[in-house]
């Protein structure tokens, strides 16, 4: 499995300046006590081409990309490493599909709170952005 490397240096204010990447409809799911991991759902799209290089938030020890597909019949994730955002398309993080996973939960992620994830992109001449998401987390579905 790849590790994720997370970058450490932001470019501060590059992203307020030239809002290239749009996140609408984040979501996180409500997990249980003493579940590890939770899972982030979103939209993203970009007015340039860039890429997802990094996430972090409060409320885990580390964020990565996954990615749900079927083996043998059973649903398995993978890390799926980077995420690009293509112009014109719509990147959809959503259940049964990609999303971000929240590894080593700090807390029970309960319905109504929210979570705060910064996300971390970079274009095609290395120039990095921050997106600082406000991520409602709603009630588990059976
Ligand atoms: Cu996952």
């Amino acid at each position: 499995m790849k590790k994720l490397i997370f970058a450490l240096l932001f470019t501060v204010g590059a992203s307020s300046a030239f809002a290239e990447v749009s996140i609408t409809d984040a979501w996180a799911r409500a997990t249980v006590p003493g579940q590890p991991v939770g899972a982030i759902y979103m939209k993203i799209s970009s007015s340039t081409a860039t890429r997802m290089v990094s996430a972090e938030t409060d409320a885990a020890k580390q964020v990565q990309v996954h990615d749900m597909h079927m083996h043998d019949g059973v649903m398995r994730m993978r890390e799926h490493g980077q995420l690009d955002v293509t112009p014109g398309q719509t990147v959809e993080l959503a259940p049964g599909g990609k999303h971000l996973m929240l590894m080593g939960l700090t807390k029970p992620l309960v319905a109504g709170e929210s979570v705060t994830v910064k996300m971390t992109f970079e274009d095609a001449k290395n120039k990095k952005s921050t997106s600082i998401v406000t991520v409602p987390i709603r009630a588990l579905r059976k």
